[in-house]
């Protein structure tokens, strides 16, 4: 079955580049979201979010005709589902943007049709799109009542790509496949070959849902032993960054490096869909969450206490006199991403309880965003340099692992990435 027109329902950080790369092999596809505003800026060519080269390959297939944009659902082939799936407040996930979307394509399905769902997802959430598909069309048949003979075929396939290499992790990574039928696995695997060159490997729903989970989960409970061990070394006087370097010398040893925190829209969410559905197994993937999210606290900690040593040396001075430097504000390394960064925390709880200065260092932005606290402003890396009685690293951004900190002779560091001692 070819798939000539193919309509992608969100169009973020997964699905504009989804969308883009789908047209970039001469499909037509049509990108439908609720925000205006992208749409119309996706219309002239132009992109809405931060990814390498996704302006590029987005100007060209706009151009060409392949890809268009819009707020309402038209009839296609496919119809591929990347919306957000967050959170509520009590840490059960938040299915309304799905259902949003499936009531949004539900009125232009067509018998024949392949729905895909992206998103990241707790387990059941394909089967539950497909109860809302079936609701609003009475008319048309579904898998989970005609199985194989279903008009309409539904699978789930999540997005593993690694945002700054979205485009090349779109097309190399391998894709794990579940659909509520054989047929709509098949249909998805011929569909994502059309632009993936690594593995497609077919599974049931559930377990490609909790796939994704279970990727995420594993990096999180990873990091969460870092950040432990971290706690532990400083209260026994060990080097952490030494100490991984050499457990990790045993060949069936890799541990993961602590941080400041973790943070991106990910990581610090997925596991949540597992804790939630299983509150009573997953004692392991709700303690390594709750590690990972206290990790900043401690470090405020440690900012305190510093604060606090600074003065015992310089009797003369108060904290009002003591400045502090923050170097990096993005949620990781390299990129210029500040939402949901433990960093950007860290250094605003810092910047409102410190009554000395707060300067942030990041040298991936030009400015920052209106919403901080008004007191933080934003430095050059060498002018921080010069003012600081404190340093903060609070991410491993290339100039920062390239400054000889050792060098620096008046100024005292709390680094949480381990890149002072190299
Ligand atoms: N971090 C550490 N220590 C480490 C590695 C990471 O503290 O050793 C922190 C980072 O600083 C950052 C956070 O973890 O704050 C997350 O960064 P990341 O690079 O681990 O992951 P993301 O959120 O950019 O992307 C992840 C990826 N998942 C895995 O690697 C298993 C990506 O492949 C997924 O597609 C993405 O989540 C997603 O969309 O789910």
């Amino acid at each position: 079955m070819p798939f000539e027109t193919i309509s992608v329902i969100g169009l973020g950080y997964i699905g504009l580049p989804t969308a883009a790369v789908l047209a970039s092999r001469k499909k037509r596809v049509i990108g439908v979201d609720i925000n205006q505003k992208a749409v119309d800026t996706i219309n002239r060519g132009e992109i809405h979010i931060i990814e390498p080269d996704l302006d590029i390959v987005v100007r060209s297939v706009v151009s060409e005709g392949y890809l268009r944009a819009t707020t309402a659902a038209e009839p296609a082939d496919a119809f591929l589902i990347a919306v957000p799936t967050p959170f509520k407040g009590d840490h059960e996930p938040d299915l309304s943007y799905i259902e949003a979307a499936a009531r949004t394509i539900a009125p232009v399905l067509q018998a024949g049709n392949l729905v895909i769902l992206e998103s990241t997802s707790p387990v059941g959430a394909t089967e539950q799109m497909a109860a809302w598909l079936a609701d609003a069309r009475p008319d048309l048949t579904f898998p989970q009542t005609h199985g194989e003979e279903a008009d309409i075929h539904i699978a789930y396939c999540p997005e593993r790509v690694l945002p700054g290499h979205v485009l090349r992790e779109l097309v190399q990574n391998d894709r794990v496949i579940g659909g509520l039928t054989a047929k709509s696995s098949e249909m998805a695997v011929k569909l994502y070959e059309l632009f993936v060159q690594g593995e497609t490997i077919i599974t049931n729903a559930r377990t490609a849902e909790m796939c994704k989970l279970t990727e995420n989960s594993f990096r999180d409970v990873n990091i969460a032993f870092a950040n432990e061990l971290s706690i532990i070394c400083d209260k026994l006087d060990i080097n952490v960054w030494e100490l991984i370097r050499l457990a990790n010398r045993h060949p069936r040893v890799n541990i993961l490096q602590p941080g400041p925190g973790v943070g991106g829209h990910c990581i610090a969410v997925d596991p949540w869909f597992i804790v939630s559905k299983t509150p009573d197994e997953a004692r392991l993937i709700r303690t390594a969450r709750e590690v990972n999210d206290s990790k900043p606290e401690w470090v405020i900690t440690k900012v305190k206490l510093a604060v606090a040593e600074f003065l015992q040396a310089n009797p003369r001075k108060t904290a009002r006199d003591v400045t502090i430097a923050c170097f990096g504000l993005a949620f990781k390394a390299d990129i210029d991403d500040l939402r949901e960064s433990p960093a950007l925390a860290i250094t605003q709880k810092i910047a409102t309880t410190h009554p000395g200065a707060v300067l942030a260092v990041e040298p991936n932005i030009e400015e920052l965003p209106s919403n901080l606290v008004e007191k933080l402003y934003l430095a050059s890396m060498e002018s921080a340099l010069a003012e600081a009685d404190i340093a903060l690293i609070l991410v491993d951004h290339k100039p920062f692992k390239e400054f000889a900190w050792t060098l620096l002779e008046n100024t005292s560091i709390v680094d949480c990435r381990g890149i002072q001692v190299g």
